[in-house]
């Protein structure tokens, strides 16, 4: 008797039925169709998320057949800003979708066959990697760092891949349930007595509340990336027009310890390196050559960028001084000596566009102190790391 009962129960909600107690998880919102759907929706924000990231790696570590053009001006700010965007919305997807599938974690027996054990191994790196990828995101761009005992980028980077070898093992495992579960009406899905009669919320209703908690998470954390959007961005880290000359500042002079280097007088700006015609110049002789003008963003990769105004000195003239032809590589160095951002590689792309410049002046006053008094690189298209501020050296390589 208590066989049939039990065989007729896991006929119908063959999920809910463990060794713990029969009649436990009753929602009707632990079902198939729902897993289904939420997972096709986190398999997409994943992608979004893993393919954009590799650009930002990319364009950080560059393998040498990487090439990342100059233009369109705002591609990488577009890029890191679905990044961001896509990992925020992951949040609220992930924890509804393991909160729909978690009865099923219960069931029996645990490991039916080999093709089963693969599938439900893999559970383990594609979970544990999907809240990693999403925690150390969240705290980086909250600039929180003490949770994190180990380099950020390396360890994002690296457990990305694994999340993402894991999540494609769970698709192929899954493939033939997804179709069968997406298949089926909605209603002829739902156990009967358990309709929506008895528990408040729809299946509609339930993916309508993630939906608009990621959206709200997405907009209030990072909606300041988008000017008319820049009111609702109350949760944002960086609130992009504030800080001197209405953009903000990641590491200011002080932090860089290049207060005193930067306003002493005897600055110079040398040009070196692989040149023909090796020189140095001051602040004033810098501020009399040619200058260009032109809008680009800044674009830091913890999500937040803003456009601004810059003009300056294009560094194909600075390496046109020095006898230097197209298609050089330079290492700018910083004024800051022992940050990770003391230096940037230009490649030949960006340094061949007019819009590369050794800045003086944003948004029509000199450039304060803290964006990078007396010159900073700006770059098309490029993350804001790269945007090295105090520029002292271009080493043609
Ligand atoms: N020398 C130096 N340049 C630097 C940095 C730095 O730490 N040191 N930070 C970079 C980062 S992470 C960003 S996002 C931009 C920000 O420029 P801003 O402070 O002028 O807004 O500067 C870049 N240039
Ligand atoms: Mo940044």
């Amino acid at each position: 008797m208590v066989r049939a009962t039990r065989s007729t129960l896991s006929r119908l909600r063959p999920s809910s039925v463990g060794p713990v107690i029969e009649d436990a998880f009753t929602s009707p919102l632990h079902d198939e169709r729902l897993a289904t759907v939420l997972g096709i929706t986190l398999g997409v924000t994943f992608t979004t998320c893993f393919a954009t990231g590799l650009i930002s790696h990319g364009l950080q570590h560059p393998p040498s057949w990487f090439r990342w053009p100059a233009r369109p001006v705002n591609l990488y700010r577009v890029t890191q800003g679905l990044h961001v965007a896509s990992g925020i919305v992951s949040i609220p997807l992930l924890l509804a979708k393991l909160w729909v599938v978690y009865p099923r974690f219960w069931t029996w027996p645990p490991l039916r066959d080999v093709t089963h054990a693969v599938e439900r191994i893999s559970l383990i790196p594609l979970v544990g990697g999907a809240l990693f990828q999403l925690f150390t995101g969240t705290v980086n761009i909250a600039y929180w760092y003490r949770p994190m005992p180990f380099f950020f980028t390396v360890a994002h980077f690296w457990v990305a891949w694994i999340t993402i070898g894991a999540l494609l093992i769970h698709i192929a495992a899954k493939l033939t349930t997804a179709r069968s579960a997406l298949a089926n009406h909605p209603m002829a899905a739902e156990s009967p007595g358990q309709g929506r009669e008895d528990h408040g919320l729809s299946r509609r209703g339930f993916m309508g509340a993630v939906a608009a908690t990621g959206g709200v998470l997405a907009l209030t954390m990072t909606g300041d990336t988008i000017a008319p959007l820049d009111r609702l961005a109350v949760l944002a880290p960086r609130r992009v027009r504030h800080g001197p000359q209405h953009l903000p500042v990641n590491r200011s002079a002080t932090e860089a310890d290049v207060v005193a280097r930067a306003q002493d007088p005897g600055y110079r700006l040398v040009v070196e390196g692989r040149v023909s015609n090796p020189y140095t110049l001051t602040l004033r002789e810098l501020r009399a050559m040619p200058q260009h003008s032109a809008g680009l963003p800044i674009t830091c990769v913890e999500g937040w960028s803003t456009a601004a105004r810059w003009r300056g000195v294009p560094v194909r003239d600075l390496l046109a001084r020095a006898g230097v032809g197209p298609h050089a590589r330079v290492r700018v160095q910083s004024l800051e000596t022992n940050g990770t951002y003391a230096h940037s590689i230009l490649d030949a792309l960006h340094t061949e566009d007019r819009d590369t410049m050794l800045a003086l002046e944003l948004n029509g006053e000199p450039l304060d102190l803290d964006h990078g008094f007396p010159c900073r690189l700006i770059t098309p298209n490029r993350a804001g790391v790269l945007q090295t501020k105090w520029v002292s050296r271009l080493v043609v390589q």
